[in-house]
């Protein structure tokens, strides 16, 4: 058996409850066939792949907090410190029901090669926990985040691990976090991104994941000598990642006709309006089914279908394993050239091959989505400085970082003769700083 089958049954073996992490693994491992057996050798001597599958450290922790009837309520924490072999750990913090040790581990692995992607010198960690912030006063959001900052606090620092946002995760969410770490540590530092613009926070990194994913997805039709003005999108999801895609999809000439939430999704096929979309997720933290209110013409679905709709181009921007093969049959049937990943693993391992084997061009989320993680770079940059820059400014570096990620994607393919498969580029370009940075600093 050739090294990596090897480490993927190690993986399963060792971790038999965590299908997610398996699947990121095997995607990742499985892409840098060509490397490892370029230099099996050396790297079974060092043991890199078995280091690498196995994170620094796991933490996992209890979160008491009392809700608005008087009552004690309990929650896991976790953060997944994974890889720091070339920054600081460095990666979002998710709040939803579904959380577990498995989908932190897929993230925190995810996020290493992700973050060598940028370019800049951050490590891999996620974390989060099974706290469900829908419904919630606010009064209930800021108790449960002091008391998972009241742990927490103790193995994140400015210089060690900068935690930011996910799912459930906005700027609410990391002022109380970032307070409570101040309380308990009198520490003024950017052990956070994302933070508000009153207190370190920088200017783009609300629009920065949906922003990058469009100008990664721009650089990619470019080179494959076509272009976004004038496309249809569709976009699942209706958050974050979400909103920015679909305001920087409409500021480069594409109609967007959909978004959606986990309850059901939206078409509308004059374009989605954004002022709307805004005021009922960001102002009023409402459901989508409002949205018909708004724009009488649209359609409300429930359940799923986002991927029935006819568009060129699919960015999915939910959560994980979102797009099945089903759909890819879909999109392939109705004539979508392109699929960009805004959300982390939305596309399951079928549907990405039946993608590509179609001609589709496909850009993975560490490549797509690394514009948020790498605005949070920047954020500790100003930081560290002690300045701020203009909108204009961070908006021009996010711009180069997702060029210089297709290139980079796109010559790393090439040069391991898988020219347009951009799932080995990027893992293969997100693989080679680590593994060098890794062996270069002895064996940890
Ligand atoms: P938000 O919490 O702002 O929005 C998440 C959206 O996805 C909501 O519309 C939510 O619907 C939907 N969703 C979440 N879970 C599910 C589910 N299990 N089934 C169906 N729909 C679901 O999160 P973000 O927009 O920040 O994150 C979206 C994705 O992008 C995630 O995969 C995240 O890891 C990734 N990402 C985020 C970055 C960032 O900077 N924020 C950076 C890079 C990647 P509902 O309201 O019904 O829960
Ligand atoms: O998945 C991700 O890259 C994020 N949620 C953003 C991480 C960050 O540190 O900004």
């Amino acid at each position: 058996m050739g090294y990596v089958d090897e480490v993927i049954d190690l993986v399963v073996k060792k971790n038999p409850a965590e299908p997610e992490f398996h699947q990121a693994v095997k995607e990742v491992l499985e892409s840098l066939r060509a490397v490892v057996e370029a230099n099996e050798e050396k790297y079974r001597r060092e043991a890199l792949l078995e280091r690498l599958v196995e994170p620094d450290r796991q933490i996992k922790f209890r979160v008491p907090w009392v809700d608005d009837q008087g009552k004690v309520q309990v929650n896991t924490g976790y953060r997944v410190q994974f890889n720091n072999a070339i920054g600081p750990y460095k990666g979002g913090i998710r709040l939803h029901p579904s959380v577990n040790l498995s989908i932190i581990k897929f993230l925190g692995f995810e996020q290493i090669f992700k973050n060598s992607l940028t370019g800049l010198p951050i490590g891999g960690g996620k974390g989060g926990s099974d706290f469900d912030p829908k419904g919630k006063s606010d009064r209930e959001i800021l108790a449960f985040c002091a008391s998972f900052i009241t742990e927490l606090y103790k193995y994140i620092g400015a210089d060690v691990d900068v935690p930011a946002g996910d799912i459930g995760t906005g700027a609410r969410e990391i002022g109380y976090m970032y307070g409570q770490f101040k309380k308990i540590t009198g520490s003024y530092e950017g052990v956070f991104t994302g933070k508000g613009l009153t207190y370190g926070g920088s200017l783009a990194r609300t629009e920065a994941t949906g922003y990058g994913l469009l100008y990664l997805t721009q650089e990619m039709l470019k080179y494959n000598g076509e272009e976004i003005k004038g496309k249809t999108v569709a976009i699942s999801g209706g958050g974050n990642v979400a909103i920015y895609a679909a305001e920087k999809a409409q500021q480069l000439g594409a109609k967007v006709v959909t978004v959606s939430d986990s309850n059901g999704w939206v078409y509308d096929p004059e374009g989605i309006d954004l002022a709307s979309l805004k005021e009922i997720k960001e102002v009023n933290r409402a459901r989508l089914t409002e949205y018909k209110k708004y724009r009488p013409n649209s359609e409300y679905h429930e359940g799923r279908g986002v991927w029935t709709v006819k568009c060129d181009i699919a960015l999915p921007c939910a959560t994980q394993n979102e797009l099945f093969i089903e759909d890819a049959k879909a999109l392939v049937a109705n004539g979508c050239i392109a699929v960009a990943e805004g959300a982390n693993m939305p596309t399951t391992l079928e549907a990405t091959q039946y993608l590509q084997e179609h001609g589709v061009l496909f850009a993975p989320g560490k490549a797509a989505n690394a514009g948020g993680v790498s605005t949070s770079a920047l954020e500790m940059t100003q930081n560290s400085e002690r300045l701020s820059w203009t909108f204009e400014e961070v908006d021009a570096k996010l711009q180069q970082i997702m060029v210089n990620i297709f290139h980079n994607m796109e010559n790393a393919a090439d040069r391991y003769h898988a020219k347009g498969n951009y799932v080995i580029g990027a893992n293969i370009a997100g693989f080679e700083k680590v593994a060098n940075a890794m062996m270069v600093q002895g064996i940890w």
